[in-house]
């Protein structure tokens, strides 16, 4: 394992669920932290939780990475201190909805491919050329099973994290002879608000999503981000699908009840 002590980390919707369970997990690991998401009262709640167990640096920055301008505008004016950014988790992502494409609402595809698909491109686009420039850096997209098998109702959702898995592969063909490393995480279902913001907060609905079986946590995908982070220089894993025990395929949960 290599050190990753105050290297510099942005994880992009860190104020809920996989993000924040990352920003726990690198904070746990000595690095310094941007906290980035629309919520910062949200984001507040995150820092405050780990700076009860570290001394930590923390940077937060509300931002929606949908909005091109204010990704361009916050990232170019980070403080000097915070500027060279070594490891940058793409997890800012969201779905909405459930509906046959045929019977789809174009707004909430407006949303997902904005936030998932363009949002990644525009912070990546930002950060990319500082690591270039200093020949050093990670970055690491979180994208879904969604993103390797369909499932009925998931269209556009699935969409853009087959997207999320292309640009992985596609940014890995284009830092070809750098020694930037580009990783793509995959998870199945994991338990956060995730299915909340999908079914716009119908509670009943979401919480049915995790019931009868075991659904993956937030932590068990944010120990696997840093351990992509901290693997020796000439380690790249590129892409990691993991699934929780009881989920076979992106239809097929084992639940008993
Ligand atoms: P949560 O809803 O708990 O967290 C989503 C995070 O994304 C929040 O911090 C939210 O912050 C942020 N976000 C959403 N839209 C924007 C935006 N426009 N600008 C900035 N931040 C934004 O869900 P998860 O933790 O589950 O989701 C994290 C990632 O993991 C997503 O990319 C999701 O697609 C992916 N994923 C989730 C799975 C699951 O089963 N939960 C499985 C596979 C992948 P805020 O609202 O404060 O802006
Ligand atoms: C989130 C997991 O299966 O609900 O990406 O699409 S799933």
């Amino acid at each position: 394992m290599v050190s990753i002590q105050n290297r510099i980390v942005l994880v992009t919707g860190a104020s809920s669920g996989i993000g924040a369970a990352c920003a726990k997990a690198f904070a746990a690991e000595g690095a310094a932290l941007i906290l980035a998401a629309r919520r910062k009262e949200k984001l507040e709640a995150v820092a405050a939780e780990i700076k009860e167990v570290s001394d930590t640096k923390i940077h937060l920055l509300e931002m929606d990475v949908s909005d091109r301008a204010t990704v361009e505008k916050s990232l170019s004016s980070l403080p000097k201190a915070w500027r060279d950014v070594d490891i940058l988790v793409n997890n800012a992502g969201l779905s909405r909805g459930l509906e046959k494409l045929y019977e789809g609402d174009i707004q909430n595809w407006e949303e997902m491919i904005d936030t998932n698909v363009k949002g990644l491109l525009y912070v990546t686009r930002s950060l990319l050329p500082g690591m270039v420039k200093r020949q050093q850096g990670h970055v690491i997209n979180i994208g879904s099973i969604a993103g390797h098998q369909n499932y009925p109702g998931g269209n556009v959702y699935c969409a853009t994290k087959a997207a999320v898995r292309a640009l992985s592969e596609a940014l890995k063909l284009d830092l070809f002879g750098t020694p930037i490393r580009v990783s793509c995480v995959d998870p199945g279902t994991v338990e956060t608000e995730f299915s909340q913001v999908r079914f716009r907060g119908d509670t009943e609905r979401a919480e049915k999503v995790y019931q009868g079986f075991t659904p993956l946590t937030p932590d068990d995908i944010a120990e696997i981000v840093v351990f992509c982070a901290t693997r020796p220089p000439h380690v790249n894993i590129s892409e990691l699908l993991v699934l929780t025990t009881d989920q076979s395929s992106a239809t097929m949960i084992n639940r008993q009840s």
